[in-house]
């Protein structure tokens, strides 16, 4: 029997992913969608779906519900995409009620018994799920990180476990749909880069830092730049131990993570590749790598001893976002964890 699933902030830009993922996903049924009172009682075939990809045919019937805590249907995984105010109070609140919830939201990332995951990084970390029975609930709330975070510490793990890491800076150039539907109405950025994104700079320092247990010293720039999906960053790293430059690209080749292992649903074959090409990776020719779900290395440098330059690049809504949150909960699945 397949598990059933419901969607709640079903109409946004990541509510949108998460319908596509799990409406022809082969462990899930999709058996409603919930959003605020503006979309409530329209058809889901009748919102502005702005992905790529044509809207699923099983998703297009569904009545979209009023998110209301009290007529979430009995289902067995709650998918949030609500923004991060409307999280914080509804999240809880399903967690107490028995509800499982996996959730893009940034509030109670942080929080020492809430699982933060990327499946390939930091996989046992699901196991914090049952701390959260000390908190008296009898259903429990799973995070996916930041995106650009997500993007940035897969190439990371196999760097850190192999080299060590020193310190590291970051700068990214993040694609506008990672604001939300005002950021791709909102092409008035053409021609043009800001350069600060409100929040982004601390969540990619403190949550790589709880990810990887590390009290790692990160710096970070956050940009946003007139791209519509896909976040590029471009890292340097101080490593512990020298490294030459055709071993840290076979490492991050070859990296594979438990997702792989177990061969779930939406587990690209290889999470990292690594592309050769000086004018590679960019966000229209490389963000669809591994349906989405792979990120793209280039520009692979050694600066100097221990001194190692690199862009990664990923797809903010689908590995950053629902493409993550619903590997995490098959991986959670899987391990029989829930
Ligand atoms: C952006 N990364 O591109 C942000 C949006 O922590 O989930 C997602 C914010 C988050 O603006």
């Amino acid at each position: 029997d397949k598990l059933r699933a419901y969607v709640i902030g079903a109409t946004g830009l990541v509510g949108q992913r998460y319908v596509q993922l799990l409406a022809e996903h082969p462990w899930f049924e999709l058996v409603g969608v919930a959003a605020s009172e503006r979309s409530a009682g329209k058809r889901y075939g009748d919102i502005n779906w702005v992905l790529e990809t044509p809207l699923p045919e099983k998703a297009a019937e569904l009545k979209i519900d009023k998110l209301d805590v009290d007529s979430v249907p009995k289902v067995d995984v709650v998918f949030s995409a609500l923004p991060s105010e409307v999280a914080a109070k509804v999240e809880p609140e399903l967690a107490r009620r028995g509800y499982l919830v996996v959730s893009n939201s940034s509030n109670m990332r942080l929080e020492p018994d809430i699982p933060l995951v990327i499946p390939e990084v930091n996989p046992r970390d699901l196991e914090l799920l049952r701390e959260q029975r000390k908190r008296g609930w009898s259903g429990g709330i799973i995070k996916k990180p930041n995106c650009s975070t997500t993007i940035l510490d897969l190439p990371l793990k196999p760097i850190l476990d192999e080299f060590g890491i020193v310190r590291l800076h970051v700068v990214t150039m993040q694609a506008v749909s990672g604001a939300g539907f005002s950021g791709v109405a909102s092409m008035a950025i053409l021609d043009n880069l800001i350069p600060y994104i409100r929040g982004e700079e601390e969540k990619i320092v403190n949550e790589t830092k709880k990810i990887f247990r590390r009290d790692l010293e990160i710096y970070a720039t956050t940009t946003r730049v007139p791209v519509v999906d896909g976040h590029t960053e471009v890292v340097y790293v101080d490593t512990e131990r020298d490294f030459d430059i055709e071993g840290v690209l076979e490492l991050l080749a070859k990296f594979r993570g438990l997702p792989q292992e177990l061969g779930l649903p939406t587990a690209p074959e290889a999470p990292i590749i690594v592309t050769k090409n000086p004018d590679r990776p960019q966000p229209r020719l490389d963000r669809m790598a591994g349906n989405g779900m792979s990120v793209v290395v280039g520009r692979a440098r050694k600066l100097g001893a221990r001194k190692l330059a690199f862009v990664v690049l990923g797809h903010n809504t689908i590995r950053g976002a629902a493409g993550n949150a619903v590997l995490a909960t098959e991986l959670l699945i899987k391990l029989g964890l829930y």
